[in-house]
């Protein structure tokens, strides 16, 4: 019953930022699945026997790559598989699953935040036993393998039915479909005043939640309207298509442009969120109000102590390089540690499984805490609701608060994307040349204090990541970071991070690229992002 395929290795099977993320007519191709997941259990030792993980986002060619990942393991050697149910499980609910049930691992099928369809991106990417992202050297030596592979195992199985819960055994190994929600909502139950946001909703408190036809649809009707009463209505969108609808699941201001129109509209429900791709994402959106996911961890670590599952308060906050400071002042107020990380959930692992840090949080809409090991989308939404309900105020009154206190860090991301990878390398390539200059010079009256290519020393096993964003700070704490994306599909996508901090109460309401302006001026003169990438404007800005 189990066959070993010969095959070729493919080049260009390099995890990225968050898994190995390409267009479904590459995964299309042959054994361009079987490939990646063969090496990633070729990277993994011990798991004879023992227990993995499936499911995915919903998206296009997940229900084919979810068989073929079932097969694969049955021939590998793995005991049990536990798949979600119609494929599906969001990445936060698969973390759970994996450490609630003490698996080995598992493989998530997503490309996140990106498009999906036939012609659209699909993704694999492998979380450990801790049920967190394999950590830099485990994505090392999964593409070392992928450049040696010879072979792949499968099973000769007929398809198994995704589509039912219940236990089925194939070529000797058990396989249990489950419901994809329910261990996930009970975690939530355990964290979260369930009984305070359940009079929240029967007060009258109006929210939408737009589940932009991703993962999270299953899981936000359950809890807030099945659970917590939420009038039916509350989520949108939330039924998972395998192309969302033909839209990108971002939940950024630019693809969730109808939730932000709507919260700032006459008759806006009093809270607004939506979620990513995989689940993973958040975005807050208070009746007139957007807030940052760099305040958006600030102000969930400032707030935590409200909800059950952190009154005992926070060991630590960590956050990734190009995230604002805001989370800063928040750590030192508190007297806990503040962590500074690359961009990417995986290097939150190490901090969190040692407990060092409690919250976590990326300015790219994603925060999570110590309940998993991803960032977590419905858990984000869930936290703000319970602040909301103890502290019986909006969401702007929230937020104009944080900044009376903590100050305000004005802050924007321009992404240009699709940028030729060529002349993307070379803009990148130029101001690396020039780090050593740039101290001491003046741009735009602003006198730049240090400029520097970002390494991150791991404080607990001591692993060196480099080369994870240049940022340039200016004398008074103002700064600009550059980065290539490492999670686009095609040509090389440059972010620029561009952070202010403004601590005078009375300049806490401008429009923030306004706010910005001589800093977006001098990030063009310093890496020449205009004349490199032949763009006036950049594509997104967030
Ligand atoms: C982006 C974000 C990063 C996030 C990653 C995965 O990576 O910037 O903060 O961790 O996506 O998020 P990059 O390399 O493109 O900047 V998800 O929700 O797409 O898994
Ligand atoms: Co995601």
């Amino acid at each position: 019953m189990i066959r070993t395929v010969p095959t070729k290795p493919y080049s260009d099977q390099k995890p990225g930022t968050s898994g190995l993320r390409k267009k479904v007519p590459v995964f299309q191709q042959e054994h361009y699945a079987e490939n990646f997941i063969q090496s990633i259990f070729d990277a993994l030792d011990g798991f004879k026997g023992k227990t993995l993980v499936i499911g995915g986002d919903g998206r296009f060619y997940n229900r084919e790559v979810i068989q073929k990942a079932i097969a694969m393991a049955a021939a590998n050697g793995f005991g049990k598989v536990m798949v979600g149910q119609g494929g599906i499980l969001s990445t936060p609910a698969a973390s759970h699953v994996i450490r609630k049930y003490k698996t080995f691992g598992g493989i998530i099928l997503s490309a996140s935040h990106n498009p999906g369809g036939p012609h659209e991106d699909f993704g694999i990417k492998y979380n450990a036993g801790n049920g967190g992202p394999a950590p830099e050297k485990l994505t090392d030596v999964i593409f070392e393998k992928t450049r040696a592979i010879s072979s792949f195992k499968i099973a000769d199985i007929d398809p198994i039915d995704i589509d039912t819960t219940g236990t089925v055994k194939a070529a000797g190994m058990t396989v249990e479909i489950i419901d994809p929600v329910a261990d996930y909502a009970e975690l939530m139950e355990s964290l979260f005043d369930f009984d305070a946001l359940r009079k929240l909703f029967k007060s009258g408190f109006r929210m939408r939640f737009d589940a932009m036809h991703a993962v999270t649809g299953p899981y936000a009707k359950e809890i807030l309207e099945n659970r917590l009463g939420a009038p039916i209505g509350t989520c949108r969108n939330f039924k998972p298509l395998p192309d969302f609808g033909g839209h990108h699941p971002d939940p950024n201001l630019v693809h969730a442009k109808h939730l932000y129109d709507e919260m700032m509209g006459p008759d806006a429900p009093d809270f607004g969120a939506a979620s990513d791709g995989d689940g993973d994402r958040n975005l807050i959106i208070g009746k007139g109000i957007f807030v940052t996911p760099s305040d958006s961890v600030a102000m969930l670590a400032a707030n935590a102590r409200l909800a059950p599952g952190y009154k005992g308060g926070l060991k630590g906050i960590a956050r990734s390089m190009p995230t604002s400071g805001a989370a800063d002042r928040v750590a030192e107020k508190l007297g806990i540690a503040l962590y500074e990380t690359p961009t990417g959930w995986k290097f939150f692992g190490n901090l969190l499984d040692a407990d060092m840090a409690t919250i976590c949080g990326e300015e790219s809409a994603g925060t999570g805490s110590n309940h998993v090991r991803e960032k977590d989308g419905l858990w984000a939404v869930l936290l703000w609701l319970n602040i909301l309900a103890a502290r019986g105020e909006s969401c702007k009154q929230i937020v104009a608060e944080h900044w009376a206190t903590y100050g305000r860090n004005y802050y924007s991301r321009h992404d240009y994307e699709e940028v030729e990878s060529g002349r993307a390398t070379a803009l990148v390539d130029e101001l690396r040349a020039k780090l050593g200059a740039l101290p001491g010079a003046s741009v735009r009256g602003m006198t730049i204090a240090s400029a520097e290519d970002f390494a991150y020393h791991d404080p607990v096993d001591g692993s060196i990541s480099e080369h994870q964003g240049i940022r340039v700070l200016f004398e008074g704490g103002s700064r600009v970071v550059f980065r290539l994306s490492g999670t686009g599909t095609s040509g090389a996508t440059l972010r620029v991070y561009i952070e202010r901090y403004e601590s005078d109460k009375s300049r806490h309401d401008l429009d923030t690229q306004a706010a910005l302006a001589d800093l977006i001026a001098a990030a063009d003169d310093i890496a020449g992002i205009h004349s490199h990438t032949g763009r006036a404007e950049p594509s997104v800005i967030t």
